[in-house]
């Protein structure tokens, strides 16, 4: 923990680096208490603009103790070098010249996970994003790009060596220590360094690539988690095959590894050629991991190995591109799980997590462009914004170029910059060179912050069959970003007639209708598209596939929205129109509820939800995601001031009502869908138990004997942990008193040497909104199973609390935000990182009426006025309050 105030760091200060480091030999000399880690870099001068005399050489290094340095074999002494807080400061004497330095550091006391360090008896690593500078002295930065070998001798209690590349030598030493060398033939930044010693076992598999090589697949894990990684396996597997066809990625060292660890600060990492994975995204098995962790396991597996390519051949020249290669593969692992599940189920979930979660960092003081202009701590920056929104940039840029323009895309740019380390607007550049294509105006997505509104209206001329749509974008200003220019949206549509046929599409001064579906690329801050040969006035299908992430307005009917619910052949905007409709509704009785008057559903949601009951030929998936109403996070998000409470008691009430005027079409269908059939991970059968799993969770809202016995019997006779959890969350979240003890104690009980299954157990009761939840959690924080070293825990119960559980965090009173501002102040010395994520909630005060202001405020007061805040922490809470 550091005195002074941290430094902000600018993009435009960029400079290349004045010297580069060819090879990199590492020797880790692994001990229970600490660790020597010795390197020898082969240095060179950086000849590009370089001046007359050599220039210092400043290397990185934090919370390191110096044992030795030395310059071309010789020992320096201590006036030979500078040392401070951060850096080592050396002068060469020649152009190229060799370093060779010894750090002691010690793992153990390693609690915030960076750099290397202990999770339970295992020694593994975390480099970035800065990360590497906790293990030695080094050009920390992304970059630098060097070959790697690296030695690990530890004692024979750790069997498994693992780093990065290939295993080339090993060897036994004296007293019971052995050693094993790691060639990476692969020139990579030191945030993709790797380091693992453990005492695990390994899953073994293959895979043939495209130009018929044989990849060595493995997966290690403790031994008891064994049986639980046959789907990551099989994920793997996947992912090589589909990065092979759909952008002709090949894989290119033999040997693909991955590990999993318990202690782990966020999902995965892609470190060459081994990942290094918190366990919840690795293990699954049906009765322990729910249906989403197993798609959630998909998509992080592929995630990192797309990385190989989009991140590790083509890597980030500084930490500000960072969405270069998160957006890019987040895009990557999208499709790929699109194509692996329901295209319109993947995207509906993409949404509806961007619209209530990215949408509201955009408009909070945390707001950031796609490519920030500076930052105080990089790994705050680590956001839904870089992540999420950057996807969706890169999807832009599908949508307009198209499937092939796209793909030749990406071929240049792997092509042109393979091995090298580059910037958004190199990405952009070959995505321009392939397609002859100019996207100078297209590049604001990566330079604005804030979420652009879009607002349409629309004129039919009967006398002309013409219909125009006009558009006009604006985009609120953000910290840093008063004025802002327009963007170019895409916005794929189409018309529709009065029985939802899609019509063929004319624009003025086209001869004959082109297709039924088109993008518009809106550029201007006004903007008209007129469509000609029209009998009668349609209805535009608007932003189908969510192509851009903007507000868009439409000045839909109630009546437009039931029709287009009902009838839009867009599976998409069939359910964007159902959630309009019930979040209009919703919006309506929340004023209604505020003033005091009774409440009445509208029956045209009623009526909706009835055709989606009764039409069997529905998918199951789509009809459970039609059947959810926005989410109260979402309803957030949407509010000008949100009353927590008021969101809470209208959005249940609308639930309880439709659930007890469609319990007679529910019951019949949920018991259809109850058929007990044996487990089956594929994509039907999990769309039935999402299905069958939204209807009883309605059902229990009938406060019924019937539906109650159903849940019991779910929860006791249930053959995977998806229906077993389903039902433990409607009977934590009911009055069932009894029922909810007995499923609880039967639950913890059952599972209670599952790390991972208890974190279900944890998040699920710091989640239930019933009142009385700040004490529920306070003692959940005393159960034996929970720790404040485990980012899992720490996750499962004070963030499933202050993000999901939004009417008790939200107490009035402002006890959920001392409890939180408390946690975060214990957690900050211990792991900066997790603490600064688990103050998210806080930064949103603006959202909420003055008195919870005041409450939020004083709370973020609070811990900026604490002594030796973390730069992490201290970055949140001071743009929070500026
Ligand atoms: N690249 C890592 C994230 C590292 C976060 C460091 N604070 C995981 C990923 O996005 O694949
Ligand atoms: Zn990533």
């Amino acid at each position: 923990m550091r005195t002074e105030q941290p430094k902000t760091i600018y993009l435009k200060d960029y400079q290349a680096p004045e010297y580069w480091i060819d090879e990199t030999h590492l020797t880790f000399e692994l001990f229970e208490d600490h660790a020597l880690v010795h390197s020898r870099l082969n240095m060179r001068r950086n000849e590009q603009g370089a001046g007359q005399s050599l220039p210092p050489l400043v290397l990185d290094g934090q919370l390191l103790e110096l044992v030795s340095v030395a310059l071309d074999e010789q020992l320096l002494q201590a006036g030979d070098y500078q040392l401070d807080e951060d850096t080592l400061t050396l002068q060469p004497a020649a152009a190229a010249f060799v370093v060779a330095v010894t750090t002691r550091i010690e793992p153990q006391h390693n609690t915030a996970l960076e750099g290397l360090y202990q999770s339970g008896k295992m020694f593994c690593t975390q480099c970035e994003a800065e990360g590497f500078r906790k293990i030695t002295y080094y050009l920390d930065r992304p970059d630098v790009m060097s070959r790697f070998t690296t030695t690990v001798i530890a004692s024979r209690d750790y069997p498994i060596l693992l780093s990065n590349g290939n295993p080339v030598a090993n060897g036994e030493e004296k007293g019971g220590r052995h050693w094993v060398t790691w060639e990476d033939p692969f020139p990579k930044p030191a945030y993709l360094f790797a380091l693992v010693a453990g005492d695990l076992c390994l899953i073994q598999d293959s895979f043939t690539t495209m130009s018929g090589r044989e990849i060595d697949l493995r997966i290690y894990v403790e031994p008891e988690n064994r049986e639980q990684c046959g789907h990551a396996m099989d994920s793997l597997k996947r992912s090589m095959r589909w990065d092979e066809e759909v952008y002709g990625r090949e894989y290119d060292l033999d040997i693909f590894m991955i590990v999993a660890v318990n202690d782990f600060n966020m999902g995965a990492m892609e470190n060459k050629g081994l990942n290094i994975f918190n366990s919840s995204c690795v293990l699954a098995h049906p009765d322990t991991a729910t249906d989403l962790a197993f798609q959630r396991v998909e998509a992080v597996v592929a995630h990192e190995y797309f990385h190989n390519w989009s991140g590790n051949r083509v890597t980030c020249r500084d930490w500000f591109q960072l969405s270069l290669k998160e957006g890019f593969t987040v895009f990557r692992d999208s499709q790929f799980s699109a194509d692996m599940n329901s295209p319109t189920v993947s995207r509906i979930e993409h949404v509806g997590f961007l619209r209530a979660n990215q949408f509201a960092e955009d408009a909070g003081p945390m707001a950031h462009p796609v490519r920030p202009d500076s930052f105080i701590e990089i790994s705050n920056f680590y956001t839904l914004t870089v992540y999420e929104k950057g996807a969706e940039v890169v999807r832009m840029l599908h949508t307009l170029l198209g499937e092939q323009g796209f793909r030749q895309g990406s071929d240049l740019y792997f092509e042109r910059h393979d091995g090298q380390a580059v910037t958004c607007d190199d990405f952009i550049k070959a995505m321009e060179d392939a397609n002859g294509a100019d996207l100078g105006q297209f590049k604001r997505w990566y330079s604005q912050a804030g979420t652009p509104r879009l607002a349409v209206e629309s004129r039919y001329d009967a006398a002309k069959g013409t219909f125009s749509l006009l558009f006009r974008q604006s985009c609120p200003p953000t910290p840093g970003q008063s004025e802002k220019l327009p963007q170019v949206i895409p916005v794929r549509m189409a018309l529709l007639d009065r029985e939802g046929k899609e019509l063929p599409l004319q624009f003025e001064g086209e001869a004959a209708p082109v297709g039924t579906e088109r993008v518009l690329a809106v550029a201007g801050a006004e903007q008209v598209f007129t469509f000609t040969g029209l009998t009668e006035e349609p209805l535009p299908s608007l932003l189908r596939g969510f192509s851009a992430p903007v507000k868009m307005s439409y000045p839909y009917s109630r009546d437009d929205r039931v029709f287009l619910a009902k009838n839009d052949p867009d599976g998409f905007n069939r359910w964007e129109a159902g959630q309009a409709l019930a979040l209009e509704m919703l919006q309506g009785m929340i004023g209604i509820h505020q003033a005091g008057r009774p409440l009445l559903l509208d029956q045209r949601l009623r009526d909706v939800f009835y055709a989606l009951l009764t039409d069997r030929e529905l998918d199951p998936a789509m009809v459970a995601e039609m059947l959810r109403l926005p989410s109260e996070a979402y309803m957030v998000e949407v509010s000008e001031v949100a009353d927590v409470d008021a969101i809470h008691q209208v959005r249940e009430w609308v639930r309880g009502e439709l659930a007890n005027t469609l319990a007679d079409v529910m019951w019949p269908l949920y018991r259809d869908l109850d058929d007990g059939a044996a487990y089956s991970p594929d994509a039907g059968s999990m769309a039935r138990r999402s299905l069958k799993n939204t209807l009883l969770s309605y059902l229990m809202l009938t406060g019924s004997q019937d539906a109650v016995d159903a849940c019991v019997r779910q929860y006791v006779e249930a053959n995977n942990m998806t229906d077993r959890q389903a039902a433990l969350v409607c009977l934590v979240n009911s009055d069932f008193e009894k029922q909810k003890q007995a499923a609880l104690a039967d639950f913890a009980e059952r599972w209670k040497d599952y790390p991972l299954v208890m974190d279900q157990w944890f998040s699920v009761q710091a989640a239930c909104a019933l009142p009385g939840g700040l004490v529920r959690v306070e003692k959940l924080l005393e159960h034996p199973a929970f720790s404040m070293r485990n980012p899992n825990k720490i996750r499962a119960v004070i963030g499933a609390f202050a993000n999901q559980n939004l009417v008790n965090f939200h107490a009035a009173d402002g006890a959920g935000y001392r409890f939180l501002a408390e946690r975060i102040l214990q957690l900050d010395p211990l792991n900066p990182q997790v603490a600064a994520r688990l103050l998210t909630p806080l930064t949103r005060w603006r959202k909420y009426d003055a008195a919870r202001q005041e409450l939020m405020k004083a709370e973020l007061a609070r811990i900026m006025a604490a002594s030796s805040l973390s730069p992490d922490v201290y970055e949140v809470v001071s743009k929070s309050l500026a």
